[in-house]
């Protein structure tokens, strides 16, 4: 017999079925055993019956919390007053008359009937695997893989391919510290693991590619919050010949139509969605990350909004200038001259657009530049010698000079989306196998020592004196 699973069987009364999961719950009512069954689509209630099958019951003696089981019986109505109206498959139930065992379990750690929010970190982490069996991880889980075919499936019908981009790649200055993998055939050298795709996609555009987009993994060695992992995934896309207001129109479009249609139960506030200048927001609101929701207390209330016009640079700290987004942003076409001459150099505005949602910065882009004399100025405005440029940026200036189009794009922060439209408090509940407050993997144990024979082959010595377990 075939295997049925579970959300199927609310339509199956009457039939002989064959189920395979998790015991969720056991209740023994003395001759009657209970159990509530879970497998990937829902759960069902076994009734097991000794006057059925003494076999069965012998069987389900054995069962615990979590074990897998495979059952076999029949599709009954459940008793008027036993309808549990919460659950899809809350009208039936299954009278088993055959079970197995198909693997045991210890008893588990931690509860997974509850939402989860009261349990420690060090545990949900280190039993993560477990964790995600709670119905609300799963349906997160769940949720995200939906987001992402669905801008899979838009990008693509619009025209865009997705292409991966190199993971052991170079250390270039984008705002946030570099995670670094030593080589082992080029010793004393050290690749940078991307921060983003941003260099490479820029380089496909110079290719000829276009349209790019890329589920895109980044990594950045900064302090770990709520909103902020050290490896996380954006929505990465580039688009040739394009101006500002083409790639807002189509994130605008792509956010709506997710929105729309997998989360109809939810409203957007305003669409188009309101812009701000970023001297608008922070006079009005103090923050560039505005939660523009008129009724707080909403779960489903989505209040998106774009800020424009940020300052392309501020002062450092030892009186010099730094991007304050990305440095190989084109500053607004009013303000290439300023930039190219090196003047007014802190009211030089850039193409920047941040896209925020309920107080978070969901994405964030800009169009670039193209031409590599202007990409150079931003460089030296920010006192880099042409040695420092031509080791660090040789690569993308050289490029642009081979005919690159006009460019821009954009990238989302989707792991933060995620977590709104989930209207979860943090990213990790929206990541398979996130990592701690401090950065850790308490499943894996990892950042752990490496052995000595590993070092030595990359010919790293350390100073600390962690032991590795090897
Ligand atoms: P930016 O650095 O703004 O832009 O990143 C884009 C979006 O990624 C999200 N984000 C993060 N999410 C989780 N954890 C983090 N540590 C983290 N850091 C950033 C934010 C942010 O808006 N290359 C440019 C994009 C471009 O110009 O096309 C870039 O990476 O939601």
């Amino acid at each position: 017999m075939n295997r049925t699973l579970i959300i199927d069987t609310a339509g199956l009364e009457g039939q002989t079925v064959l189920l395979k999961g998790w015991v969720a719950v056991r209740r023994d009512h003395g001759k009657l055993i209970f159990f509530d069954l879970r497998d990937r689509s829902g759960l069902l209630q076994l009734v097991v019956n000794p006057k059925v099958s003494a076999e069965a019951h012998a069987a389900a003696q054995e069962v615990r919390n979590e074990f897998v089981i495979e059952v076999e019986g029949k599709i009954n109505p459940r008793m008027e007053n036993q309808i549990n109206e919460s659950l899809p498959t809350g009208k039936v139930e299954l009278e088993v008359t055959d079970l197995k065992i198909l693997n045991k379990s210890e008893p588990i750690p931690m509860a997974l009937d509850t939402d989860g929010y009261e349990i420690g970190e060090d545990v949900r982490m280190k039993y993560r695997y477990l964790d995600l069996r709670r119905d609300r991880l799963k349906k997160n889980i769940l949720s995200r893989h939906r987001i992402i075919k669905h801008i899979r499936d838009y990008l693509d019908a619009e025209g865009f391919a997705e292409i991966e981009t190199p993971i052991l790649t170079k250390s270039t200055p984008e705002g946030a510290r570099d995670y670094l993998v030593p080589s082992r055939l080029q010793p004393g050298t050290f690749y940078a693991l991307p921060q983003s795709p941003q260099q490479y996609k820029q380089l496909l555009m110079v290719a000829g590619l276009e349209k790019y987009f890329q589920i895109a993994r980044c990594f950045r060695d900064e302090d770990t919050r709520g909103d902020r992992q050290p490896e996380f995934t954006q929505l990465d896309i580039e688009m040739s010949f394009v101006e500002r207001e083409d790639v807002i129109e189509l994130n605008e479009k792509l956010l709506i139509d997710i929105v729309t249609k997998l989360y109809p139960e939810k409203k957007i506030q305003e669409t188009p969605f309101p812009r701000l200048s970023y001297k608008e927001a922070m006079e009005k609101y103090g923050t560039d990350r505005l939660d523009l929701r008129m009724d707080k207390n909403d779960p489903n209330l989505l209040a998106f909004c774009w800020v424009i016009d940020f300052p392309f640079f501020e002062k450092t700290e030892d009186g010099g200038w730094t991007f304050t987004h990305n440095p190989f942003s084109a500053p607004k076409p009013e303000h290439m001259k300023d930039l190219m001459e090196k003047k007014n150099i802190g009211e030089i505005l850039t193409t920047q657009y941040d896209v925020a949602l309920n107080g978070f910065e969901i994405g964030g882009g800009s169009i670039r530049n193209h031409n590599p004399e202007a990409l150079k100025a931003v460089f030296q405005i920010m006192g880099f010698e042409d040695e420092r440029i031509q080791a660090n940026f040789g690569h993308m200036l050289e490029a642009l000079g081979f005919g690159a189009p006009p460019h821009g794009g954009i990238a989302w922060g989707l792991d933060r989306f995620v977590t709104i439209i989930n209207n979860e408090p943090n990213i990790r509940e929206v990541i398979a196998f996130p990592k701690t407050g401090d950065g850790r993997d308490l499943m894996m144990d990892s950042p752990s020592p490496a052995a000595p024979k590993q070092l030595k082959e990359l010919h790293i010595k350390t100073e600390t004196t962690k032991e590795s377990k090897e």
